[in-house]
């Protein structure tokens, strides 16, 4: 992997980059759309690729190990073979997933016991099979086994649990070295900060990762409750200390607002459920605030879903239209509200990237973030 730096914002810490692997340029600041199950979920991967256009997309260990396992991806050669998808692919460690979504862990220093989601079985993760199961998943950016710890978290906690996930990373390394790639490109690894919303423990969790000389690195533990301040505050600490000419991967983040903000900290990378979650409830984002396409003030307005949108589901059907299906949970309604979003989450970090360039990000992002957070 190659990380060129194209642009440093003057105003803000914002810069514009450019990160090229064996699958591809990937254009930062960028926006991962999220594909757990090895589908960007209502979204056929022509519609991705043509409509949404993302340059990555993001998969999640924890999902793919249990379904549809990982002896399948790897008879199948591989992720993007077995989903029919050839530009990047992150996927995620289990680091977090493990904790949100299994009940019943148990957390030692050796790994962590899970319970299924899916059928309640009992599995182990540590950071050696983690980074087998990622070698065999085949992404292109793989990232280490961490604890994601909880907000709010006490300081004993989170200052133990930041020292395991170090010990960690060195256990992800040392074991990497011994797994070569498998299906002949190169998988690129990336180490996470912790250190919940403590400065120093953020300081120390930076300097430790900065000192791995990994080729890109991530911010984890934020937007996990915290206040957005709370989030921004860690963000400028760390990227403070993190290598400038590595991509900066911030994980798990959110809404546009939050997007921009961490943008002007120094964020390249980001991916979250949002545009596609919040699609399926009806939820959409837009330039000029959110709208709730379940709301009965749309029953009659056959204006176009989003007259300044960026897909062509904005202008092929109205609200009205879409405030229907929704009333009437057809299929329809979720996947035109999922194109519109990822569309418009493409939309905003690809104008990012070009304001950052233009050397006018600091205005424009002054001026979206009030705009889009009106309720419409
Ligand atoms: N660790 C990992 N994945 C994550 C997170 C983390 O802390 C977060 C936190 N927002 C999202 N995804 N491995």
């Amino acid at each position: 992997m190659k990380f060129d730096l194209i642009t440093k914002d003057p105003k803000s810490k914002a810069r514009a980059g450019k990160i090229t692997t064996d699958h591809g340029v990937i254009e930062t600041p960028i926006f991962m759309p999220v594909g757990t199950v090895a589908s960007v979920k209502g979204v056929h991967q022509r519609e991705l690729r043509d409509d949404i256009n993302p340059d990555i997309i993001l998969g999640n260990t924890y999902h793919l190990y249990l379904r549809p396992q990982t002896k399948i991806l790897e008879a199948a050669g591989g992720l993007h073979k077995f989903m029919n998808w050839d530009r990047n692919i992150l996927t995620d460690s289990g680091g977090y997933q493990v904790y949100s979504l299994s009940s019943n862990r148990k957390i030692k220093e050796e790994g962590v016991k899970f319970k299924s989601h899916i059928d309640g079985s009992y599995h182990f993760f540590s950071p050696e099979n983690v980074m087998e199961i990622q070698r065999t998943i085949g992404a292109d950016i793989i990232m280490a086994f961490d604890e994601c710890t909880p907000y709010p978290c006490d300081y004993r906690y989170a200052k133990r649990s930041m020292h395991m996930t170090h010990r960690w990373l060195d256990r992800c390394i040392n074991h990497l070295e011994k797994l070569p790639f498998k299906y002949g490109y190169e998988q690129t690894f990336f180490p996470i900060v912790q250190g919940s919303t403590y400065k120093d423990l953020r300081e120390q969790s930076a300097e430790y990762i900065a000192n791995a000389g990994a080729q890109g690195n991530a911010i984890g533990g934020l937007s996990v409750g915290e206040p957005a301040e709370e989030m921004y505050a860690m963000t400028e600490v760390v990227t403070a200390i993190l290598p400038e000419d590595k991509p900066r991967y911030l994980m798990g983040v959110g809404t546009p607002i939050n997007i921009l903000e961490n943008i002007a900290l120094g964020i390249d990378m980001f991916d979250c459920v949002m545009p596609t979650r919040n699609a399926r409830n009806g939820m959409l984002f837009t330039a000029h605030g959110t709208m709730n396409m379940k709301n009965k003030k749309w029953e009659a307005d056959f204006s176009p879903i989003d007259e300044m949108g960026h897909t062509w589901v904005d202008t092929e059907y109205s609200k009205a239209y879409l405030r229907h299906l929704f009333a009437a949970d057809e299929f329809l309604a979720k996947q035109i509200a999922t194109i519109h979003n990822l569309g418009f989450y493409m939309w905003l970090v690809r104008e990012a990237r070009r304001q950052i360039i233009a050397g006018t990000f600091r205005e424009w992002k002054d001026k979206m973030v009030i705009q889009m957070s009106q309720r419409l």
